[in-house]
């Protein structure tokens, strides 16, 4: 008893050391990212793929004096981790490791990341930290429908929650009959889970006929995947809570990179003692001013076992200014580059054709596109569930009028096609939204 009420008490006062850094000035934050750096650095110089990557740039980890050095460092991409598979990143001997996460990929070897006792406490730290900023307090019930296992999203929130002082009901993803009947039994405060899957639990409260504006929570955090404006619409008037966006990605921690604050709910505060970021244009590598759309690219300021220096994330986003604080703010995620298609010389993401699609209340949020390429050019079909069960004259006119609203508000023709309500397979976990048929080259 005595030992987790001091236990407690150290969390608390590493949470309002995070407050004291959190309301930090722009100098204060800047010399300690520098010294973080520079110690990032000397640990990323024990990795032979760092070693090598800095020779071959021209660079010693010694040359970097000043933030703005920061563009003399080569990238890493999930390339470099995959070369280096399983273990060749780490900056530490195996046996300082003590957990190991993955992220599956969808082609080739999946990328391994390590984490040592310390990277757990930061990261512990840092998810408890944006639990906060999205509203929750110690004594909340946090009901996790993340996936547990390789992937960062289930136990990143579970020992967060567990730092923050929640009540962590650690279900996982899937069962989602199950998923209803635990919210409505233990009653929890907040969830964790992907926007879509969210989603798939509210149809299923409607399928049971339970009202889930009723339910108790209050709370959502949402991310692992890319979501819309209309999509938080949604679905806080479905469950009548508040939906928080939180962003993070395996290879530089996990969940807890950025978080919004539900007072403000309009970008995401990137946790800029930890991380360092810069936009870059993905197809020179220049940097962008601040403000300028581009691809995010982190450096880790504090990780011990697995440093990153200027990882590419492939998120597209913008830097925008913080809110009464330093630490700036990234725009919600636009899409992946990778998940980027190029209709007929227009770049489309699948964000887009989501936020066109919600301005017709009789669409439902679950789609996917489909891509192919009958002969020289690239055909884009979109298909759209229907909120309800329609006559087929209303079915063609609504894909006519969905047809209308991609090409006002994404620039692009493409073809819709309104299915009835449930054709579409939910997500447990990450929506797939894209289907790809086109012929490989
Ligand atoms: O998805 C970590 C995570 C778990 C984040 C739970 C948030 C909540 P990965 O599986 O490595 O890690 O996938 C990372 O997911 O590069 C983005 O493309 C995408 N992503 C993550 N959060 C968001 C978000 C986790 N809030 C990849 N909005 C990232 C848009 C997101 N995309």
């Amino acid at each position: 008893m005595a030992a987790q009420m001091a236990e407690e008490g150290l969390h608390a006062r590493a949470l309002d050391r995070c407050e004291t850094i959190e309301q930090a000035n722009v100098e204060a934050l800047r010399a300690l990212q520098l010294a973080r750096l520079e110690e990032t650095l000397s640990r990323a110089a024990q990795v032979p793929h760092y070693q090598r990557k800095f020779a071959a740039a021209g660079i010693r980890p010694g040359d970097v004096k000043s933030l703005d050095d920061l563009p003399r460092l080569p990238f890493t991409t999930k390339d470099d981790l995959r070369q280096n598979y399983p273990f060749g990143m780490f900056a530490v001997p195996l046996n300082e490791v003590v957990r190991i996460h993955a992220s599956s990929g969808t082609t080739g070897k999946p990328t391994v990341v390590g984490y040592t006792r310390r990277d757990i406490e930061t990261w512990s730290m840092l998810m408890a930290r944006s639990i906060r900023a999205a509203g929750g307090k110690p004594g909340d019930k946090m009901h996790i429908a993340y996936g547990y296992g390789l992937f960062t999203g289930g136990l990143g929130f579970h020992y967060g929650a567990e730092y923050l002082g929640c009540t962590v009901v650690p279900v996982s993803g899937g069962f989602t009959e199950r998923q209803v009947q635990l919210i409505c039994d233990f009653e929890p405060d907040i969830i964790a889970v992907t926007p879509s899957y969210l989603l798939a639990i509210a149809d299923e409260f409607d399928r049971q006929g339970i009202d889930a504006r009723k339910s108790s929570l209050r709370i959502a955090l949402l991310g692992a995947e890319p979501w819309t404006e209309s999509m938080r619409a949604e679905i806080e008037r479905r469950f009548a809570l508040d939906a928080v966006n939180v962003y993070g990605l395996s290879e530089v921690i996990g969940p807890g990179v950025a978080q919004e604050y539900v007072a403000t709910k309009d970008g995401l505060t990137i946790w800029e003692d930890h991380f360092l970021p810069e936009i870059i244009d993905p197809k020179t590598g220049a940097v962008l001013p601040d403000g300028e759309e581009g691809e995010l690219v982190l450096t880790s300021l504090t990780k011990e076992a697995m440093p990153v220096i200027r990882y590419r994330t492939r998120d597209l986003t913008r830097l925008l200014p913080g809110h009464g604080r330093a630490m700036r703010r990234i725009e919600r995620i636009k899409g992946r580059s990778d998940d980027m298609l190029i209709i007929r010389g227009v770049n489309v993401f699948p964000t887009q054709i989501e936020a066109a699609l919600a301005a017709e209340p009789l669409f439902a949020p679950h789609y996917i596109l489909e891509v192919s390429r009958p002969e020289r050019l690239d055909e884009l079909e979109v298909i759209v569930e229907t909120r309800d069960v329609l006559p087929p004259d209303a079915v063609m006119v609504l894909a006519q009028r969905g047809a209308h609203l991609i090409k006002a508000h994404v620039g692009v023709s493409a073809m819709v096609r309104a299915v009835p309500p449930g054709t579409i397979e939910r997500s447990q976990g990450k929506a797939k939204r894209f289907i790809d048929k086109r012929p490989r080259s």
